[in-house]
């Protein structure tokens, strides 16, 4: 059994949540961080001494670092589906997890916090607009990309798609009018029907930083770990 220390809500969590989800690991989820704290403690610091979640226990083998998980969770217990065999294959998902980590994700969070994690009456509307301006011209070499194929890698799902999935989630769920990209839209509908992605990343986060911290408190007692 696994342990994973995190929050369901956390942008580094999901992705590894949903990994782990894919590829059917039994898992307890140790809730850490946000409002349930842990990261200050010793202990915390024994299992991650960055003192971030996610961390993983797999047996008596810690790691910490979601991308870094997300390789091994693959790589140990899905050889052959999320793990591509072929070395080339496998090193186009790895390309896309770091153009995620690297590119897309830091202008696609900061839209995310000038929005839902920040009260409407302070939003300003100008930095919203220049954040999604930012996102949309990463997000459209992604698009570009996704004119050839179904899902970053190739034809079929792979860890590649991972973080990027999570990303885009938020991308298409934050409250900003967004130019068409079809072919990423065609295989963000296509990671929908994946009844792990909508268990996983598909959460309703709240439209403002209240209800953001209602949903993650009350996930405590919803099961949805
Ligand atoms: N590069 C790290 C980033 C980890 C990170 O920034 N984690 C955030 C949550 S998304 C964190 O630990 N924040 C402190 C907290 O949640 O209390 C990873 O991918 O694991």
């Amino acid at each position: 059994m696994l342990e994973i220390w995190g929050r369901p809500y956390s942008s580094n969590v999901i992705p590894v949540l949903w990994a782990v989800n894919e590829l059917r690991c039994e898992y307890r989820l140790q809730l850490a961080g946000g409002s349930f704290g842990k990261l200050n403690t010793d202990d915390y610091a024994r299992i991650n001494p960055n003192r971030m979640i996610p961390s993983l226990k797999d047996g008596n083998f810690y790691l910490w670092e979601s991308h870094a998980i997300i390789r091994y969770v693959c790589s140990r217990y899905g050889k052959g589906t999320l793990w591509p065999e072929d070395e080339k294959i496998r090193a186009i998902a790895d390309q896309w997890m770091d153009w995620s980590a690297n590119c897309a994700f830091p202008p696609v969070i900061q839209l995310f916090f000038a929005t839902v994690r920040t009260e409407p009456n302070l939003r300003d509307q100008s930095k919203i607009n220049s954040l999604r301006d930012e996102a949309v011209i990463i997000l459209k070499l992604l698009d570009e990309h996704l004119k050839k194929q179904k899902f970053v890698a190739g034809d079929y799902f792979t860890m590649g798609d991972i973080p990027l999935g999570c990303v885009v989630y938020r991308y298409f769920n934050v409250d900003v009018i967004r130019p068409k990209l079809p072919h990423l839209q065609g295989w963000y509908e296509r990671l929908s029907r994946r009844p792990e992605y909508q268990k996983h990343v598909m959460r309703f986060f709240g439209t403002n930083p209240t209800e953001w911290h209602q949903l993650e408190k009350a996930c405590r007692s919803e099961g949805i770990l």
